[in-house]
């Protein structure tokens, strides 16, 4: 069988978290790199693959899947050797996916604070509250917790930290993440959780030094 197809773009954080979790499952995905997202994605055969014409797109023999948070479901519920990242038990299961929707909201407004950024845009500093009372929100969560949904690791916590790390791109907007005590201790557990997050971690950031300098 082919290995599953990522259409990917290497900064895009949606796109960092698929290949994350397939480097920590173990799944060697075939990375087509897209260079013009507007172009390349909307091609009618592109279209018919992923009518919402966003990175990441998978590909796996028949399957199309957008939406980065799925993929990682189906590449997990597919492949990982257990089930520890996303649960099959659904009294576990409903947690990591509450707080999966949680990181889609919190990820948005991220977005609006760095995306003004690549167009030469001001960020509004409402934009910059929002995403620091979800901070508190998700410090609230972690409260008395090790991670963000049960015992151990998982895919929940991946989501939410790559989201965070998105911050990185306007480190001028002074949102700290870290000043939250509960994060503060939970970011550097997950980043340390497994050596793939370290390497991700060290890619992303001389990718994006690379695009800074340019
Ligand atoms: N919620 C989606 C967001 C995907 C997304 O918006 N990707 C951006 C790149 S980071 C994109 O493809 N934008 C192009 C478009 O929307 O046409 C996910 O998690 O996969």
């Amino acid at each position: 069988m082919a290995p599953p197809t990522l259409f990917n773009v290497t900064l895009s954080p949606p796109c960092r978290l698929v290949r994350l979790v397939a480097g920590i499952i173990g799944v060697d995905l075939k990375v087509v790199d897209v260079k013009d997202i507007s172009k390349e994605m909307k091609t009618p055969e592109m279209l018919k693959k992923n009518p919402q014409h966003t990175v990441p797109t998978l590909e796996d023999n028949g399957v199309y899947l957008a939406e980065s948070r799925a993929i990682a479901m189906y590449l997990i519920s597919k492949y990982a050797k257990d089930d520890s990242l996303y649960p099959k038990d659904v009294n576990k299961r409903v947690l990591v996916d509450q707080r999966l929707f949680y990181d889609q909201d919190l990820y948005n407004k991220i977005l609006n604070v760095f995306l003004p950024k690549f167009f030469g845009k001001q960020t509004d500093p409402s934009s910059i509250e929002k995403v620091n009372e979800g901070l508190e929100t998700l410090n609230r969560m972690l409260d008395g917790k090790q991670w963000l949904a049960g015992d151990n690791v998982t895919l929940a916590d991946y989501a939410v930290a790559i989201s965070l790390s998105s911050l990185d791109f306007v480190p001028e907007s002074g949102i700290d993440p870290k000043k939250q005590p509960n994060i503060n201790q939970w970011l550097p557990r997950v980043e340390n959780s497994h050596p793939k997050y370290g390497e991700h971690l060290k890619e992303f950031h001389e990718a994006l030094k690379k695009l800074t300098q340019k």
